[in-house]
């Protein structure tokens, strides 16, 4: 089938690292043919960087305003047409779909979540007046849902000269082996510098990876003379390709996400990880949240709940880091469960199974 994805970057990267995968997903796992119309294509572009040429080349990246054509050439409309987070379609592409023989289906693909609601909501119809049917997609981990992106399976590969990325050789040339290895990607406002205050309080050396623009937050970059704890190495990385990133989450021993893409990548990477959740004004970031925790701890012990719940609502690691060993083992559990429950191939699959 052919499939052509719509993309507003709104602020972040990730609303193009979604599409992204979902593009590569389709295409290269399931064959289909994909078009991706962005309005920020050198984002996407960066994002998209780094992976197999053939992967990159079998998905087209085109600028929002190419798909205006389609208006000239109704013939082209293709199978599916995916809305990514409900942006609204360009009135001369609809315009062309509304001239077509054979009308696509629309995909609103909404945001991730683990609350139960989306089981009632997920695949049901939202009639359109001009009559093209368009379905509403959750992705989620329920298996009546519309699942996760899996592509690609990171796999915790060792920690060799040949596979570190180019991009990441003189920052791991730096790397300690006895370190505690931390990765940071979080929103502006968490309260970054006391956690760092705090880990340096402890008895262990730790590197801290910043990812970019991080250091921007704690003030590194101004030319200040700022101190830090003994025991830590602030490296700095640059924005690297996505699965580049994919790489230093399964290298770290702890990993600070953010967006719903890191946060399914960091529990892939099989690693303990801290979900800094886009705080909304409503504070339904902490439903989200809740809801996520409910599934995530289902099996684990009281005492490695209570450290996990601390560790996720920026509690000091001094309080919880006693109990990474057990959250290790937790993680490692928890990547084979999601990778069993999604077994039939994750988001893009049950896309595929749904449309069809
Ligand atoms: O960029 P984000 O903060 O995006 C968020 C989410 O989409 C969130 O749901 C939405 O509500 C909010 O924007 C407005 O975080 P996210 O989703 O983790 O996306 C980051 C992407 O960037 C992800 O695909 C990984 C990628 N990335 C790289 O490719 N290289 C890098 O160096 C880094 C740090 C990230």
């Amino acid at each position: 089938m052919r499939w052509d994805i719509f993309c507003q970057i709104v602020d972040n990267y990730g609303d193009a690292g979604i599409c992204w995968r979902l593009a590569r997903s389709l295409s290269s796992i399931h064959g289909q043919e994909v078009r991706i119309f962005c309005d920020d294509l050198p984002t996407l572009n960066l994002l998209a960087s780094g992976v197999d040429p053939a992967i990159k080349e079998s998905v087209e990246l085109l600028p929002w305003e190419a798909s205006h054509n389609n208006a000239r050439h109704p013939v082209q409309a293709p199978d599916v047409v995916i809305e990514a987070f409900g942006c609204d379609l360009p009135e001369r592409y609809l315009a062309g779909l509304f001239i077509a023989a054979e009308k696509p289906i629309i995909i609103n693909l909404e945001y991730l979540s683990a609350e139960p609601w989306i089981m009632e909501f997920h695949g049901k119809p939202s009639p359109q007046s001009h009559g093209i049917p368009k379905y509403f997609f959750f992705p989620g981990f329920q298996e009546e849902v519309g699942g996760l992106l899996l592509d690609p399976i990171p796999l915790a590969g060792e920690l060799t000269t040949q596979n570190i990325p180019k991009d990441l050789q003189e920052v791991w040339s730096k790397i300690r082996p006895n370190a505690k290895r931390i990765s940071i990607f979080c929103y502006p406002g968490a309260p970054l510098r006391k956690w760092l205050d705090d880990l340096g309080t402890l008895d262990e050396a730790f590197d801290i990876l910043l990812t970019h623009g991080h250091a921007e937050l704690l003030d590194l970059s101004t030319g200040k003379q700022i101190s830090f704890p003994k025991n830590l190495q602030l490296l700095s990385i640059p924005f690297v390709s996505q699965d580049e990133y994919d790489w230093v989450l399964s290298q770290c021993d702890f990993n600070i996400v953010r967006g719903e893409d890191s946060f399914i990548r960091a529990q892939l990477a099989g690693k303990p990880f801290m979900w800094h959740i886009y705080p909304q004004e409503d504070r339904a970031h902490e439903v989200k949240l809740a809801a996520f925790l409910d599934l995530y701890l289902e099996t684990a012990s009281q005492e490695l709940r209570l450290a996990i719940i601390a560790a996720m609502t920026w509690a000091m690691p001094g309080t919880w880091l006693g109990s990474l060993d057990a959250w290790s083992s937790h993680s490692r559990v928890w990547r084979s469960h999601l990778l069993e429950k999604q077994y039939e191939g994750g988001l893009a699959a049950r896309l595929l199974r749904f449309v069809s």
